[in-house]
């Protein structure tokens, strides 16, 4: 939808049903990617949440299993080069980019083999290595590094661009609307992708905007819009490729809003159905209807002859993959102590 009302209307209505899937011209081998990349976010966070759960995990995690499509099909049109910046909730982008299991456990776990060396948690995942150049607590504080990056892919002159994520809470920061006026002034090959879970932590959209759409800033200040259901992997695909070949053709930056719903809480394991003043079990029952990974499954089974257990067979094979990276990072070391002040301050680079 190339949306031009302030309203999401059935995008963020639960309780009307979603369109099958459709898989367009994508082949089977990129859709079978797609649903693995989908499935290694899930099953990762599920065992974050267990380790949170044990005790194991000290740091704040913020879970954002139901939103593995957005990233996931964000990454499917992204190339080498290209560099993506997250959120407080980034175990999705670090993932879909190709970030290490192996690194993201050691991390939570707070061990020295961990994405951030150990120091950071959950919210400081880093893996430069497939263009996941980092996640940060503060909201919307990556939005204006990604169209920093952006000015630099534009004055470099080799076609990359930047990516960044941000929640709907984002848009009530400052930043966000200095970032985007820049960006069009300048036209800079920047991506910014919204997933917009309808919450701000505990807030409804509906409580804290006079309006639930997020793209309507971006009209406002000339980008090219797309609104499309988050949960469908096709269609956030399809809309950031438009978008990413405008802003890489210099023709302005692209604002992906993508409407979507977080199962578990603001933050931790549980489900949150007992706080907020909107949030109920109805609800979130209801979005669990429109599972993004289920929804891949079930597409990939009628119109690509994918085996029933199509689901079955891949979650085992990443089940062991996810149990492997706790082992590991149960196992790692903590950083020395005397290392805590090693990675304050960036080496001075030489040109
Ligand atoms: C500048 C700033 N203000 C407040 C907070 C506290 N805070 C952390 S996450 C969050 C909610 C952000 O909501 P949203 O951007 O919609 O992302 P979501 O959590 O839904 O993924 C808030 C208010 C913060 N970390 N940084």
């Amino acid at each position: 939808m190339n949306g031009t009302s302030h309203f999401l209307g059935p995008l963020a209505d639960p309780a009307t049903p979603m369109p099958s899937l459709e898989l367009q011209n994508v082949p089977t081998d990129a859709l079978m990617a797609a649903l693995n990349s989908m499935l290694r976010i899930r099953l990762a966070e599920e065992a974050v949440a267990g380790l949170v759960e044990a005790g194991e995990a000290k740091c704040p995690c913020h879970l954002g299993i139901g939103q593995e499509a957005v990233a996931v099909g964000v990454s499917m049109i992204l190339k080498a080069g290209d560099r993506v910046y997250g959120t407080h909730r980034s175990h999705s982008h670090y993932l879909a980019q190709g970030g290490s299991l192996d690194a993201m456990m050691a991390e939570i776990l707070g061990k020295a083999s961990g994405a951030s060396r150990g120091m950071g948690g959950s919210m400081h995942l880093y893996a430069p290595n497939v263009g996941f150049e980092g996640s940060v607590p503060i909201v919307g504080a990556t939005i204006p590094i990604a169209a920093g990056a952006a000015l630099a892919a534009k004055m470099d002159g080799k076609g990359a661009m930047a990516v960044a994520y941000f929640g709907d809470g984002a848009c009530e920061e400052g930043v966000f609307h200095e970032a985007m006026n820049m960006a069009a002034v300048m036209k800079l090959p920047l991506l910014f992708v919204c997933e917009n879970n309808l919450y701000s932590s505990h807030l409804d959209i509906k409580l804290r905007q006079p309006a639930d759409s997020v793209a309507r800033f971006a009209r406002a200040h000339a980008w090219h819009t797309e609104v499309v259901d988050g949960n469908d992997v096709i269609a956030v695909k399809v809309a950031a490729q438009r978008l990413a070949d405008a802003a890489r053709q210099a023709n302005g930056p692209g604002f992906l809003e993508a409407v979507t719903f977080r199962w578990r809480g603001h933050v931790g394991p549980s489900e949150n159905v007992d706080v907020g003043l909107r949030r109920s079990a109805e609800e979130l029952a209801a979005w669990k209807r429109r599972d993004p990974v289920a929804r891949l499954a079930a597409a990939l089974i009628s119109e690509r002859n994918a085996p029933v257990e199509v689901l079955e067979t891949a979650s085992s094979a990443i089940h062991q993959q996810v149990e492997s990276a706790v082992t590991h990072a149960r196992s790692a070391l903590y950083p020395e102590p005397r290392a805590l002040l090693d990675y304050v301050y960036a080496e001075a680079v030489s040109r």
